[in-house]
């Protein structure tokens, strides 16, 4: 469904003079207004494929109805996502799940929604029921070289799909490790999955990037064979500089300080793409902001004065994705909820006095350091992302516009209450 833009637009004509009201008590506190809404107005976050279905646990799915039932039906998603926010206008492809059959078909219809592909993903962390050989026991780091040659072609026929869709990365998570000591030697898993990474490195055009995530644990629950920042930036410096690191905010132990992570991939320009979700446990997919935001708004500041030191624009120089799971929730609701925060911890890392703060670190004012990054976290931004939604003709409140239009009730008449999404 296309989303008119009158109705957008009439809908926010209600709430115009409230938001004013606030917009303008929020707007006189913050010195560089005219730098600030341009940045908010340009920050994008893309959508995963794999996130319009309702997600699930090993116990069960249940869904929302409505789901979408074919990558036609998901591009359509993000287009409403993207008409009521105005920062969703890309989708991240997981092939096979999501294979663009007719490529120019596709990216027509993307178009039509002004959206554009973000990198895609590959998938050598399950079987596919027409697969030769087992990713059982791993695959790019397996110890029988088949299986390793398996695993890289299927990246290099993803860069293939990519390609086609003007994609400009390929992003790899590998569930490769072990779960009892003894299974694997770390040395040998560490090295094949070096060679392995390097002819699908090699296989990669020229303007592109190979992105390397890391997890700890899940599957396997002894060793996972790209277990951290450490090991995927290893890999990402010996292959070259078109690799680079991957932080899903769910893919820490507990208590890891992620943003001090963040603050030295880029310092190193080793910090490629970024996941948002959040977690009270450990790769929980939960929607960003809802356990931590101090985290999430600690993590923005590391990134704006990160990027600001290399001179990097903070829109387009880091992929920005989003990648959660949605159990209980509407997928579409829980994923305007997701960009809303991101934005708000990026507005509130913006608002940083930076000068203020780097005076209070070189004289050590412990105290009024906290003070400065407070300030900005405790200030509520609200009215600015509404006031950048609304200069690029989103919705004030897109969440409020999504259940007044009825979206999802629309949805399910269409589709049906009982169709599943592919995906996890
Ligand atoms: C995994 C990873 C990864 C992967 C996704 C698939 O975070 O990015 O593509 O889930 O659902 O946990
Ligand atoms: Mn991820
Ligand atoms: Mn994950």
């Amino acid at each position: 469904m296309q989303l008119e833009q009158y109705k957008i637009d009439e809908l926010n004509h209600q709430h115009l003079a409230k938001h004013k009201r606030q917009f303008e008590f929020i707007a006189a506190e913050v010195t560089d207004l005219d730098k600030v809404l341009p940045k908010l107005a340009a920050f994008n976050i893309a959508i995963p494929s794999w996130a319009l279905g309702t997600g699930g646990t090993r116990f069960g799915r249940f869904s929302a109805g409505g789901e979408p039932r074919s990558l036609e039906e998901k591009i359509e998603d993000v287009g409403v996502i993207h008409a009521l926010n105005k920062s969703s206008n890309s989708i991240s492809l997981h092939i096979p799940w999501d294979i663009p059959e007719n490529a120019t078909a596709i990216k027509t219809l993307a178009a039509q929604y002004g959206l554009h592909f973000d990198a895609v993903n590959s998938n050598t962390f399950q079987d596919q029921p027409d697969q030769k050989l087992s990713y059982k026991y791993g695959s790019l780091h397996h110890a029988d070289q088949a299986v390793r040659k398996q695993a890289i072609e299927h990246n290099i026929e993803v860069i293939k799909y990519g390609v086609q869709l003007n994609s400009k990365a390929l992003s790899v998570w590998l569930s490769d490790g072990s779960n009892f000591p003894g299974q694997l030697n770390f040395r040998k898993a560490f090295q094949n999955t070096l060679e392995s990474l390097h002819q699908i490195y090699e296989a990669l055009p020229a303007d592109w990037k190979v992105w390397i995530e890391y997890k700890p644990f899940e599957p396997n629950f002894y060793s996972t064979t790209i277990g951290d920042w450490g090991q995927s930036y290893l890999l990402a410096s010996k292959l070259g500089n078109k690799a680079a690191t991957l932080v899903d905010l769910g893919h820490h132990l507990q208590g890891t300080n992620i943003e001090q992570i963040v603050s030295l991939l880029l310092m190193e320009g080793k910090l490629a793409g970024f996941h948002f979700n959040d977690s009270k446990y450990g790769d929980d997919d939960l929607t960003v902001g809802s356990i931590n935001p101090y985290q999430l708004f600690l993590i923005f500041k590391e990134l704006v004065e990160g990027m600001d030191a290399r001179g990097m624009n903070h829109a387009t120089d880091i992929g920005w994705m989003i990648d959660a799971s949605h159990n209980v929730k509407d997928p579409i609701e829980d994923l305007l909820q997701s960009v809303q925060a991101i934005k708000i911890a990026y507005a509130q890392a913006l608002l940083v006095d930076k000068k203020a703060l780097e005076a209070a670190q070189n004289s050590n004012d412990v105290a009024l350091a906290q003070e400065i990054l407070q300030q900005a976290y405790r200030t509520d931004v609200r009215p600015l992302i509404a006031e950048a939604s609304l200069q690029s003709g989103g919705a004030l409140d897109p969440i409020g516009a999504y259940r007044k239009f009825s979206i999802r009730e629309h949805l399910i008449k269409e589709r049906g209450s009982k169709t599943v999404a592919s995906g996890l």
